[in-house]
């Protein structure tokens, strides 16, 4: 039996109301008398718990971290304190993103649970881009997310004594760290048990990435990145799972894997999980070319995330530089400004190679890794499925070993579209 700190109980459907009605704004919240809230159980990520909760007047949802990896089981224990640094990750978003993160309701630090606003009639990301579904606000909202939270908690905008304060508030979340260190930037580059891929069809691709000398250097250079540079703070798992929207309205959540970290590692997850994603469309229409125009809508929206992402970042930069990075009396007069300007413009073309090789990190951990993703996972013919993966892993490694070639977002949509036509050889 897995040991847990005194006062904590995993809950379960028919636990979770008295534990509630405890707390008397949620029990407010709800209306009417426990026993008449209905409570489902519907949490399908790797880790937690996540309950809805309706009651006569109002709703929530509940996570709660499990003691250990809910993927894998007992055998993998995991520190509660995962949803300590996500009510705190979300704390700090809210105020730079206001309705771009759920509202907060509860937090629980014994239990380790979150009572938050249930987001209806949303739907996670990733569900609806398999389903075919466009999203005209996410670029928009996923640009203004990515540069707020990213410039707000950088030493661009913080003095130097808070900035190192909120390193010191998340830098006890390491056994997430560990998590991403291991099963993103080492266990696909290496025999390891939890490793899986589409079999055998792509048994050779996952022997020449372990044994690529060049792509586990690359691979080990983004994981110092990840581990040495606390730029910002991250909100550490940023994939189309940890958003939730409609076509009118989005929401990111699930920050519990946040720290400060290099800011081009959440941009990264983004544009992974775009590509994925484009990659995986082969397997979910019904008759070749059916999903040509939603193809283009992915691309076209890939590319406007990372554009707008820039221009908005940039823009920041110029109106609320009030950290100490980069003092201002350093650089005064036409002169200065100019010096400056194409220092911002340096910096921004640092943070596209760096978003650039997470990105392709990324792609590859959920193929070769442990950790798959459902757009890919979801296609039940095998060798459809593994001609996606090759064409995504192909990309990856070239995107990784190959920086120089992707000059920009658009050099990487057009990329994903050759690649596209390329056929591996045993499909
Ligand atoms: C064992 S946890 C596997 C993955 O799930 C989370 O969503 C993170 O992406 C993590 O790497
Ligand atoms: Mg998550």
């Amino acid at each position: 039996m897995i040991s847990v700190p005194p006062g904590y109980v995993a809950q379960t459907t028919s636990t979770l109301a008295a534990c509630l009605a405890r707390v008397p704004h949620l029990a407010e919240r709800l209306g009417g008398k426990p026993d008449a809230w209905h409570i489902e159980e519907v949490g399908d990520g790797n880790l937690n718990l996540v309950f809805k909760v309706y009651g006569p007047r109002g709703a929530m949802a509940v996570k709660q971290a499990l003691p250990y990896v809910r993927l894998v089981g007992e055998s993998w224990p995991l520190p509660l304190s995962r949803a300590h640094y996500e009510h705190t990750a979300l704390s700090e978003q809210a105020k730079h993103t206001g309705r771009l993160t759920p509202e907060i309701y509860h937090y629980d630090d014994k239990l380790a649970l979150i009572a938050m606003e249930l987001l209806e009639p949303h739907i996670i990301m990733r569900h609806g881009m398999i389903a075919g579904i466009e999203y005209p606000r996410f670029a928009g909202d996923i640009s203004t997310f990515m540069a707020r939270t990213l410039f707000f908690t950088s030493d661009l905008a913080l003095a130097a004594d808070r900035k190192k304060a909120m390193i010191g508030a998340f830098s006890g979340n390491t056994a997430l760290c560990k998590i991403t260190e291991d099963l993103i930037f080492t266990d696909p580059y290496r025999i390891a048990d939890l490793n899986r891929w589409t079999k055998p069809f792509l048994d050779a691709y996952a022997a020449r990435w372990r044994e690529d000398d060049d792509l586990k250097l690359a691979a080990s250079r983004l994981k110092l990145k990840f581990m040495s540079s606390a730029e910002a703070l991250l909100h550490g798992d940023l994939h189309t799972g940890s958003v939730m929207l409609t076509t009118q309205d989005t929401r990111v959540i699930d920050p519990e894997f946040a720290f400060m970290g290099p800011m081009g590692f959440d941009v990264g997850a983004m544009v992974a999980n775009f590509l994925l994603n484009y990659f995986s469309q082969d397997g979910h229409e019904d008759q070749a070319g059916a999903r040509n125009s939603y193809r283009a809508w992915i691309l076209q929206t890939l590319v406007q995330i990372w554009n707008d992402f820039a221009e908005k970042f940039l823009a920041l930069w110029r109106g609320h530089a009030t950290g100490d990075a980069y003092p201002s009396s350093l650089f005064q007069g036409e002169l200065g400004a100019i010096r400056l300007e194409a220092e911002r413009r340096a910096y921004m073309s640092r943070l596209w190679t760096d978003t650039l090789g997470f990105a392709a990190a990324k792609m590859i951990r959920r193929i070769l890794g442990l950790a798959h993703n459902i757009d890919l996972e979801k296609i039940t013919n095998e060798r459809v499925r593994a001609t996606c993966e090759a064409r995504a892993l192909t990309l990856a490694r070239d995107m990784m070993v190959n920086p120089g070639g992707y000059p920009d977002i658009a050099a990487v949509a057009a990329a994903a579209r050759s690649m596209r036509a390329w056929t591996p050889e045993f499909s």
